[in-house]
């Protein structure tokens, strides 16, 4: 149950109904943890449980303040900020023994649990990782004209990281809605605060971010944490930009139900006992014994009821493991477009249009990148957009990249349709936490209640000179990943369709651009043209031999091809665009009628695109193959500097013809 304003807003010894109720939550909070870890140690209820045993008196404090349109973003220590925003005691209870009447069937558990109804919008398991994200939902929020705010809860430990930094920076720029309530209980797992922050005061570090306001609390003392968190929250609100509430506290309990708590002293514990957050509220409000033997007896009933009711709940099965896998729904409306159906343009103007076309289409498309408004993006492809329209759609972020990608991610999850540009592909190193453990994992572990409407477009390859890490191709990494969707066109009218379907896809793409094709041209197709994931293309019919590739290996196969018809051979081309997931009902085809396959990429050979695509092809067309599945990449090896030598690791039609003309003759 949430506690409204009016709940919360009496003077202390004024009005104890007030008081009272935040006792119950409280108590509702203590005796969950305790009936969780009493089902654990018996070995009832499996899985990792992080307790928040010690720490109620935060987010019943906060929640009592905040709004039902207001939301959370939690963390691994959730439990306490899940049922003081709103949530059932048994569905809660059931999520986290994994059982199918769960708030995610099952598949969130104690980290991952999410129920966006209640302005919930999940827990999280990766230390830092929501901080983005609720950033991303604040500025969804401001976009959206709400005045609601996000409060975004984080332990001491997660200062320490660069999503920290990142985000508070993000949100200080941008003067987000955005209140990070910070959990300081002492310790991250075992390491004591001051061996982890080198700053003198948490507030001080995070009110170094210009505009941002910082005040620390009693985290114990419930009536203090909603008094501090009531400016803050209005403060953001009315757009006077985030703030940080530092919460001092303790964790009654061990970090986890497996630490014996060796770092610190049993004196410690008793200290802190002596401040136990129900304690301290029945004492400064005066709270009368029958008035608490009442809720007592209301919060039993209720616990009660929460563990028959998850203990009777069934584990869901395999149909329900394997749903919220996939969701593509692509409106097929026309794109407003300004370069004619038929016009020849290039790859760079074909991708800006599209972009052009969809923000145009759809106010809820924004742009999100490193230097993409008056430069236009290292590579010129969202030239003019910033000036067309503004900088709340086309948004310049700080070298940040995996602050501005969870941002992204928040953005979605928040309704928005967020374009990220990454200014090169090697920079996805530096966003992999937002990417597969958020933007592809979202809408699966909170059981497709949320969705991830996210493109993330970042340029690959070689381009003379650029060197080891400007010119790498990292999209098999992608393929490993379930959630995300990986394409990669190499003509321009697979790039408008690919883009447009990847813009308006409800889950998370990777568009890839090979930059040497920027310069390529192409007709423009018409507004109507979308091009379906998984769906490869014949790019030359041939009979002898298929050449599998996609992006800018797609030249080096053509010129093989012609090479290998002056021979006699016909090469077929199979362009598959679409690397996760593959069409393999095209590639099967053409490896049936040829009865050869050469895979070709620039990436490196090892592990690629190549080795996937080889395996799944003699698994399935195996009766007709009349030789090997061969690969032809990169060396296994970085990408050099200097052309000459990138030249020597990089595939060419020569290498494709060499590794040909072996199973034509010899099979
Ligand atoms: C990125 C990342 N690193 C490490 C962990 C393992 N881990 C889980 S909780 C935790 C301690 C976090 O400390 P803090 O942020 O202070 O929160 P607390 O546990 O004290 O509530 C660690 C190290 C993780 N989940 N994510």
């Amino acid at each position: 149950m949430t506690i409204t304003a009016a709940d919360a807003s009496f003077r202390e010894g004024t009005a104890p109904e007030g008081a009272l109720r935040l006792y119950r939550e409280l108590l509702r909070i203590r005796r969950f943890e305790e009936e969780l870890h009493r089902l654990v140690s018996a070995g009832r209820v499996g899985g990792t449980t992080h307790l928040c045993v010690g720490q109620e008196a935060v987010p019943v404090g906060v929640s009592s303040i905040l709004s039902p349109e207001d939301q959370v973003v939690s963390t691994h220590r959730g439990h306490g900020h899940l049922l003081a925003k709103g949530a059932r005691a048994d569905r809660a209870l059931a999520e986290i023994a994994g059982r199918r009447d769960g708030y995610c069937g099952g598949k969130g558990g104690s980290q991952h649990v999410a129920v966006p109804a209640i302005g919930h919008m999940g827990s999280n398991g990766i230390t830092g990782g929501g901080l983005p994200i609720a950033a991303g939902l604040a500025f969804a929020s401001r976009f959206a004209g709400s005045d609601a705010c996000v409060v975004s809860y984080l332990g001491d430990g997660a200062c320490g990281t660069g999503n920290f930094h990142e985000t508070l920076n993000l949100a200080a720029l941008w003067e987000l809605p955005v209140v990070f309530v910070l959990e300081n209980n002492l310790y991250a797992m075992s390491t004591p605060v001051a061996r982890a922050t080198a700053c003198d005061a948490l507030t001080a570090w995070a009110e170094r971010y210009k505009g941002l306001e910082a005040r620390a609390v009693d985290g114990n003392d419930v009536i203090a944490v909603a008094a501090a968190a009531k400016p803050l929250v209005e403060r953001a609100r009315a757009g006077g930009g985030p703030a940080l509430l530092e919460c001092r506290t303790y964790r009654m309990a061990g970090h986890s139900k497996s630490d014996p708590c060796v770092y610190r002293t049993r004196e410690e514990e008793e200290r802190w006992r002596e401040r136990d957050p129900l304690k301290v509220l029945v004492e400064r409000a005066a709270l009368a014994e029958p008035d608490l033997a009442a809720a007592r007896e209301a919060v039993e009933e209720e616990i009660r009821s929460a563990v028959a009711f998850a203990l009777a709940s069934p584990p869901g099965d395999r149909e329900l493991a394997l749903e919220h896998l996939a969701v593509l729904r692509v409106p097929a409306d026309p794109a407003p477009c300004r370069i004619a159906a038929g016009a020849e343009t290039n790859l760079t103007e074909a991708i800006r249009e599209t972009l052009r076309g969809e923000m145009e289409r759809d106010g809820n498309v924004v742009l999100i990148g490193e230097d993409i408004g008056a430069y236009g993006g290292a590579f010129g492809v969202t030239r003019g957009l910033q000036e067309e329209f503004g900088t709340h759609r086309v948004l310049e972020t700080p070298i940040a990249e995996n602050g501005f990608t969870g941002l992204a991610v928040g953005a979605a999850v928040g309704g928005l349709r967020p374009v990220v540009e990454l200014m090169f592909g090697d920079f996805v190193t530096c966003c992999m936490d937002a990417l597969v453990n958020h933007a592809a994992k979202l809408a699966y572990m909170y059981a497709g209640q949320v969705s991830v409407p996210l493109t993330l477009r970042m340029p690959i390859g070689r381009r003379n000179g650029y060197g080891a890490t400007h010119s790498q191709s990292l999209e098999a990494w992608f393929l490993h990943v379930p959630g995300l969707r990986v394409v990669c066109p190499s003509t321009v009218p697979d790039a408008v369709g690919l883009l447009r379907t990847a813009v308006r896809s409800d889950g998370p793409v990777i568009f890839l651009e090979p930059k040497l094709l920027y310069p390529s041209r192409g007709p423009m197709p018409g507004p109507d043209h979308l091009v379906d994931f998984g769906r490869a293309r014949v790019d030359r019919v041939g009979g002898d031999v298929t050449l599998f590739t996609y992006g800018q290996a797609l030249g080096i196969c053509r010129d093989a091809a012609e090479r290998l018809a002056s021979r006699g051979f016909e090469a077929e081309i199979v362009d598959l665009r679409s690397l996760s997931p593959f069409d393999l009902e095209t590639c099967v085809a053409s490896v049936r009628k040829t009865g050869r396959g050469i895979c070709v990429h620039e990436a490196t050979e090892t592990a690629g695109v190549g080795d996937a695509l080889a395996a799944r092809l003699q698994r399935d067309a195996f009766g007709h193959l009349r030789a090997p599945i061969l690969t032809v990449g990169a060396r296994h090896c970085p990408v050099p500097s200097s052309p000459e030598l990138e030249d020597a690791v990089m595939p060419s039609s020569a290498e494709i013809v060499r590794a040909a003309l072996p199973l034509l003759t010899d099979y």
